[in-house]
């Protein structure tokens, strides 16, 4: 399961923080696009994507999606991937739409969790849509883990439906979510137990979970995902600067254990992401 190399994924944005609450949150296109570049330059290899509106508010805008995954893909190399995750208040057929927009990647989360005072609904027979729809288009399911059952759910998956788009089966671990699984090490070597044979896995710790599941992503020879979707604190009393930074610490940590980050191309190949993107359904 380990490779040699760190495919660090940034997550800039995310649909819960507030711009009000949190200035430096990249909400418009150019401060997205802005963000990317940064990430890039510093170690990032592929970014999980959600959009906001005029007034800042999560969207999951077609016409806006569209041009962000264009935006992106112009000005950098990183393999662009949108969330069909959204907001909790998202209707299924909206999370659906968003593969129109033909990223390279997309998320499909694997199970309904509570998500702090709100519950993130994914019914079984929406994950299944998700998963053929994906295929279907030729895009890349990043399978989003909040619980172990969820894991059980993937196999299940897999049995029933067959392999993904580009044939290889990535897993990223979203841990500390208060009502998802804890962010630390034994629960996440509780997880690898669960993960498909060949599939590769990232894992990503929320709030203060975030540099225990770093160092335990490392060390069991995964990959990782940051950025101020997850954490919004860099240190103890200490907000984060900017995704920048977040993945510069990645990238630093990544070369101290001798699995420097991987570039956007080494990254498609890891995934099976086709090295020209699909422009038409
Ligand atoms: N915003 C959360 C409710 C994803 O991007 O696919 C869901 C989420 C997962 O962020
Ligand atoms: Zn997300």
């Amino acid at each position: 399961m380990s490779t040699p190399g760190t495919l660090i994924t940034v997550a800039p944005t995310g649909a819960e923080h507030t711009k009000a609450d949190v200035p430096n949150l990249p909400v418009t296109l150019e401060e997205l696009v802005a963000t990317a570049e940064a990430c890039e330059r510093v170690g990032a290899a592929m970014v999980h994507i959600h959009i906001r509106d005029d007034d800042a508010k999560p969207t999951l805008d077609l016409g806006r999606l569209r041009e962000t995954v264009a935006a992106v893909r112009e000005r950098t190399n990183l393999v662009v991937q949108l969330s069909t995750g959204g907001a909790v208040t998202d209707p299924e057929s909206d999370r659906l739409a968003v593969l129109d927009a033909l990223p390279d990647s997309a998320s499909c989360s694997m199970g309904t969790v509570n998500f702090g005072d709100d519950v993130f609904m994914n019914r079984w027979e929406f994950i299944v849509e998700l998963h053929i729809r994906m295929r279907d288009r030729g895009i890349v399911p990043e399978y989003e883990i909040f619980d172990l059952g969820q894991l059980t759910s993937l196999h299940r998956l897999l049995d029933k439906h067959g392999l993904p788009a580009g044939g290889h089966v990535h897993v990223d671990l979203v841990m500390g979510v208060p009502g998802g699984m804890a962010g630390d090490t034994e629960t996440l070597a509780a997880a690898l137990r669960l993960i498909p044979d060949g599939a590769t896995f990232s894992a990503t710790g929320v709030g203060r979970t975030t540099l225990p599941v770093l160092f335990a992503a490392l060390s069991a020879g995964g990959h990782v995902r940051v950025g101020m979707e997850d954490t919004i604190s860099y240190a103890r009393g200490e907000r984060v600067k900017d995704n920048a930074q977040l993945v510069a610490r990645a990238s630093g940590l990544a070369r101290i254990a001798q699995r420097p980050p991987l570039t956007p191309d080494e990254a498609r190949a890891l995934l099976g992401v086709a090295a020209q993107p699909v422009t038409s359904a």
